[in-house]
């Protein structure tokens, strides 16, 4: 581990970062005397860059502001009064009320919602399971308020999990590309495995023609496109199906992939050229939706249509809105019927590429044994996560706030967040807080005292990546493996998700919870994947940080790959779903089987846009993961959390570059400066996510936290929703 000595006292320790923006770029961490003293990039492979949030994390793990011990609530909830306590006073606490809500009313009023953040094998949900399931059950989310949107559509178009969770596409297929649609995707900002701008230029000095549509001129957009179309917000899959209605009509469509790889193409067919319902899906219709000239869209389908191979690269942004699901379900049938599609990408191949990624291992969740299954439960997933006494992710208010009465399986009392900051990062904040009062209970594990913490009763001071062993498994099919070593002790009393669980275990009376340390469980961890992947030992793997599986030289995608796949789809047909037979067993006229185009609620035609005309989108932003590093003033020095408008849209408002406004709607109000430009399109907003929900007593937000005006409601097909909103804004008269 403790590789190179570059003088007497420093030393570098090998890691990968961590911080929830899928980036696990390498690291060089120089200590001296048990303290971090600088962190590099670590670019041994030519193409990997850590970012600006790398660097920092430094600054982070000895931010003043840093939790080190156990916190208990004085004030009231929210108002962030707390004092220090000890472990023991900290864990008999958590005990005693477990214990008691567990006797009262049932395990399943106990929920714990683990984050996708940092933790990666042990210190994540898969410690926390073993532990609530030993004590009984719990009561644990289903859907991820990322990309919901798009498993929905892979499981009933491909019956299949998504591989590549971005714009859906390996690195490789845009090497040889001539054309690339970047489709609400700004991977220069989001990094997203961090060598995808990477393999972007490589496609753009090899002479891809790449075109950007989204209502934002992004990073990338200014880095890679030779054109860019904005379009409104939450009407993409509009504008898909026209697409579709031009290829269809002119002929352009790929018959022999049609006829060969998928099923209900004639049913989609007669939808796009309204057959079905009497209304042609003609680009004049979807100009009106979706603010681009029909000439445009008509031209963006031919070239896609003709120019081969083409990647469209639908990432999972414009899919966080109402009806999201629909986009990525039409994007997928633009695909297929293109013949644009790389079927290699959806089909079930146990592969070297495939995530492998063992868990500790648990006992059955009590809570979901015998529980019937969801209304979405595509037979890729498993049984138990289609229990349907899980409760939604995003709907996590609404389920404490309305318990059995509102038709969910419990009534909620002790809740348990960890590795997430759902207060900040769930539509409609101000409802959050409300449903957090409703508790009788709320434990945060946390690092900084978050927007969510504030709710906590007690609050566990957790330690950060980069002081606890871990193991990151291939994740994205990247076949890279990477051990997270522990580079210092943790600061304060600080500990690891698997020791706060090892301590909770005593005190509950659970005696084999686990004792071996994170060392012991990261080689364990290592034999069970060296059983399916030819990794070196451990001690090497230790040193060397990170392992990238050989996959070989990347080879660009040619045709015959694309055809001529081994292995199969899982869905009824075997073939892609166009036409879904598993939507079409579910009766629900807001989940057609074939993909359609269903007008998002607060659109510009809901009477609500004359008091609020104005469409919110949130994108996540380039110096934070999330809410995360928010809190750092070497990023904070870098940029400025703003509302973007559009100059026509200032103008008409009398605001001014760097004015203070504020943005707002029935939900709730933020108070920001302006940030006034051409580089996103009129009628739309754009605040970036993740800034710290910082309410005054008027319940008026000053920290720029963007889902104090998003609303919390799940699409019928459960994508997140948070880019559908509608807001105004003022300038703000002092
Ligand atoms: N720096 C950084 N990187 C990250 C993250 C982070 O927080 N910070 N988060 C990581 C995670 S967990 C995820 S899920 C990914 C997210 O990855 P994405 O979902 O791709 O990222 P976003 O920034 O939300 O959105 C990308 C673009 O979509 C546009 N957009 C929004 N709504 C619409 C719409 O309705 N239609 C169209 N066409 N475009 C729209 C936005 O303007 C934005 O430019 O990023 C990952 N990477
Ligand atoms: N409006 C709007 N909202 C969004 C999005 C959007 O685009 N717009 N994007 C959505 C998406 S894609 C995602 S993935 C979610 C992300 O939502 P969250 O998962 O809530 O995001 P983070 O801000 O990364 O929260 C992680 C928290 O865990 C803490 N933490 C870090 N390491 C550890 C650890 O080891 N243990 C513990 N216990 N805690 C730790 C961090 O300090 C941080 O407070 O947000 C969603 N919310
Ligand atoms: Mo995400």
């Amino acid at each position: 581990m403790k590789e190179v000595k570059t003088n007497s006292e420093e030393e570098i320790v090998r890691t990968i970062c961590s911080s929830h923006c899928g980036g696990t770029c390498e690291m060089k961490v120089h200590v001296r005397a048990g303290k971090i003293v600088r962190i590099e990039p670590d670019d041994r492979d030519g193409h990997s860059r850590m970012c600006a949030k790398g660097h920092a994390y430094r600054q982070r793990v000895y931010a003043p502001d840093r939790l080190l011990y156990p916190l208990k609530r004085t004030g009231t909830r929210g108002n962030g009064e707390f004092t220090r306590i000890s472990w023991g006073e900290a864990l008999e606490t958590i005990a005693h009320k477990m214990k008691r809500v567990k006797a009262t009313y049932g395990n399943a009023s106990i929920l714990h919602y683990c984050g996708q953040c940092d933790g990666h094998t042990l210190h994540h949900v898969t410690a926390f399971h073993r532990l609530l399931c030993q004590f009984g059950g719990y009561t644990a989310p289903w859907g991820f308020i990322s990309y919901e949107g798009a498993t929905f559509s892979a499981g009933v178009t491909y019956g299949t999990v998504r591989k590549y969770p971005y714009a859906e596409h390996a690195p490789e297929e845009y090497l040889n590309s001539r054309l690339i649609i970047m489709w609400s995707w700004n991977p220069v900002d989001t990094q997203q495995g961090s060598i995808t701008p990477w393999y972007l230029t490589r496609a753009k000095e090899a002479g891809a023609r790449i075109i950007c549509v989204d209502p934002i001129y992004t990073d990338s957009a200014a880095t890679f496109t030779d054109q860019w179309i904005p379009i409104r917000p939450s009407t993409d899959a509009a504008v898909l199906i026209a697409m579709a209605y031009v290829i269809i009509s002119e002929n352009l469509h790929d018959k022999h992939f049609i006829d060969s790889y998928t099923v209900g193409f004639e049913k989609f067919r007669d939808y796009v050229l309204g057959k079905e319902d009497g209304v042609a899906k003609t680009p004049e219709w979807a100009a009106a939706i979706s603010g681009i000239k029909s000439e445009t869209i008509a031209n963006l389908a031919r070239e896609y249509a003709s120019t081969k191979p083409a990647v469209l690269a639908t990432s999972i942004a414009a899919g966080r809105s109402a009806f999201g699901e629909q986009y990525h379900r039409a994007a997928a049938a633009l695909e297929a019927i293109t013949g644009n599609l790389l079927l290699e990408t959806w089909l079930y191949v146990p592969s070297k590429r495939s995530s492998f990624n063992p868990q500790i291992p648990s006992p059955p969740n009590q809570v979901e044994v015998g529980a019937p299954p969801r209304w979405n439960a595509f037979p890729y997933r498993s049984a138990s996560v289609n229990s349907s006494a899980r409760v939604n992710v995003s709907s996590f208010a609404d389920a404490v706030v309305k318990g059995k009465a509102g038709g969910y399986p419990a009534d909620y009392k002790l809740l348990w967040l960890s590795n997430n900051n759902y207060l900040n990062q769930l539509g409609d904040s101000n409802k959050i807080a409300e449903a957090f009062k409703k508790l009788e209970f709320i434990l945060v594990t946390e690092q900084f005292m978050t927007a969510t913490a504030r709710y906590a009763d007690i609050i566990l001071p957790v330690c950060t990546f980069l002081e606890r062993n871990d193991i990151m498994a291939s994740r994205y099919g990247s076949g890279v493996y990477g051990i997270l070593n522990k580079v210092i002790e943790p600061l304060g009393e600080s500990k690891s998700q698997l020791e706060i669980c090892q301590a909770l275990a005593l005190k509950l009376g659970i005696t084999d919870f686990s004792d071996k340390s994170d060392e012991e469980w990261v080689r364990y961890i290592v034999a069970r994947v060296s059983e399916g992947v030819d990794l070196p030992d451990y001690d090497t793997l230790r040193k060397q940080g990170m392992y990238r599986v050989n996959l070989g030289e990347p080879a660009a995608v040619t045709r015959k790959k694309r055809e001529k796949p081994e292995g199969k789809l899982l869905t009824p047909s075997g073939k892609i779903e166009i036409y879904s037979e598993i939507a079409a067993k579910m009766h629900r006229p807001l989940i057609p089987a074939i993909p359609k185009y269903i007008e998002s609620w607060e659109s510009l035609n809901d009477p609500l846009a004359k008091k609020y005309p104005l469409q919110l989108v949130t994108p996540h932003f380039k110096l934070r993961a999330h809410s995360q590093f928010d809190n750092l003033p070497w990023l904070r020095e870098l940029q400025t959390q703003t509302v973007t408008i559009n100059t026509i849209d200032a103008e008409s408002r009398g605001i001014r570059q760097g004015d203070m406004v504020r943005v707002f709607n029935d939900r709730g109000e933020i108070r920001i400066p302006a940030r006034v430009t051409e580089r996103i399109m009129p009628g739309v907003a754009a605040i970036p996510q993740g800034a710290w929900y910082t309410p005054d007593e008027n319940g008026i937000d000053y920290g720029g936290c963007g889902n104090v005006l998003t609303k919390s409601v799940t699409s019928p097909g459960a994508a997140f929703t948070c880019n559908t909103s509608l807001v105004q804004i003022e300038k703000l008269v002092n």
